[in-house]
């Protein structure tokens, strides 16, 4: 299958790039280096430098010799999108071309715009263009589970059966975002299910719980593969920086009490996620939606482990419970469906001693890189 990855430069595009070629796919990227220019302006560097995409698509060749097409611009612009649809007429699109962070959102103005526009418009700008180019092409968009929030009833996979006053009808689950971030991927949601239901596309909307992890089968032990490693606040996932926290002797960072619970998934999953579903597409027409993790943790639990993990490699790791920055409940009932995409054959990679000691000796190869003042910088939801 041809396919288009959005966004290939990323944290979960780059894998993603690697793990398709490898599966047999063409596959041609298209980045703006957003996240690169995001890490400059705000002090979020990666903990290990990641070599620019026409460079890792140069190792990747070496290592594996299977090759991708690349082009550099930015989705906003409607002629670069225009112009890279019309080359690559792909069968399949990868939508990762988001500004990923809930913190950086959150930020102030500037950046609350940024998000609002980049996030929208290039998911607009992606419908036109295959409407355009490649109408039968099926949409494959990260959504995420931050946009049902944590309602006090069972999480459905994007639909629920609703009674009122005698009629029943189906609707989108209701969502109900934490962050301006996350109220942008319920926007695209309804942007594309209009489309959906308008122009007949063929859409799948992964609703991806925080992913952790850097190692895939691609990238195997080999560091210029790796993608970007964050610890910081804006960029790091909780799970990837209480390892950091651990290995340069941080307190781990709790936010609050500690209950927030979500639904996780190590990134060799997110790549397994994407390749099932592009392989058993949606339908002409029918918006289809997955709940995308393997396992429900609380943050407390996952500090434990953490914990747990380092005391087996002698190091004492201590847990801090800090004031919130963040408007969220910190104890509440979280029980979501995820069946769809074990239908399909997901395989999933639990969460264990060993996956946490893994990265735990990547971080500590690499602690003098660590810049501790980007542990904790308190952006405050209000
Ligand atoms: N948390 C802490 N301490 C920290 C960092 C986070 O207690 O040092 C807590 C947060 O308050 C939150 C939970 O851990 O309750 C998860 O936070 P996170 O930063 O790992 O994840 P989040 O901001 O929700 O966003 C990440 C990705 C985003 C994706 C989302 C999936 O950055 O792109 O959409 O996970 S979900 O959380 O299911 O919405």
């Amino acid at each position: 299958m041809r396919v288009l990855i959005l966004g290939g430069d990323g944290y979960l595009g780059w894998p993603t790039a690697m793990h398709l070629t490898a599966a047999g796919h063409e596959v041609w990227v298209a980045d703006n280096y957003l996240r690169r220019s995001i890490a400059t302006e705000e002090d979020v560097e990666p903990l290990v430098p990641v070599p620019n995409l026409a460079e890792r698509i140069r190792l990747w060749r070496e290592a594996s010799g299977h090759d991708m097409a690349c082009r550099i611009g930015d989705l906003r612009d409607w002629a670069f999108t225009d112009r890279l649809f019309a080359e690559c007429r792909p069968e399949a699109v990868v939508h990762y071309a988001e500004q990923p962070s809930a913190p950086y959102s959150m930020l102030g103005r500037p950046q609350a715009m940024r998000t609002l526009h980049n996030n929208l418009e290039v998911t607009a700008n992606v419908i036109f263009a295959v409407r355009e180019h490649c109408p039968t092409a099926h949409v494959v968009k990260l959504g995420t589970m931050g946009e049902y929030g944590t309602p006090n009833i069972d999480i459905e996979e994007g639909y629920l059966d609703i009674t009122h006053k005698g009629r029943s009808d189906t609707f989108l689950f209701p969502r109900q975002a934490g962050s301006l971030y996350h109220t942008t991927k319920i926007m695209d949601t309804d942007l594309l299910w209009f489309y959906v239901r308008t122009w007949g596309l063929r859409v799948t909307d992964l609703m991806q719980g925080p992913v952790y992890g850097l190692f895939t089968d691609e990238t195997g032990e080999r560091e210029d593969l790796l993608p970007f490693f964050c610890y910081d606040e804006l960029m790091g996932t909780v799970l990837n920086r209480f390892i950091v926290q651990a290995a340069v002797g941080h307190p781990l960072t709790v936010y609050g009490k500690g209950g927030q619970t979500r639904g996780f998934l190590n990134i060799k999953d997110t790549l397994k996620c994407v390749r099932l579903a592009l392989e058993n597409p949606a339908r002409q027409g029918e918006l289809r939606i997955f709940n995308q993790f393997t396992e429900t943790f609380s943050v407390n639990d996952l500090a434990g482990m953490v914990r747990a993990a380092g005391a087996s490699m002698g190091l004492e790791v201590r847990i801090d419970h800090l004031e919130n920055p963040r408007k969220e409940a910190e104890e509440h009932y979280y029980n979501p469906v995820a069946t769809g995409l074990t239908e399909l054959g997901l395989d999933p990679e639990p969460l264990t001693g060993e996956v946490i000691t893994r990265m735990l000796g990547f971080v500590l190869r690499h602690r003098d890189r660590v810049a501790t003042h980007r542990i904790f910088r308190n952006v405050r939801w209000a």
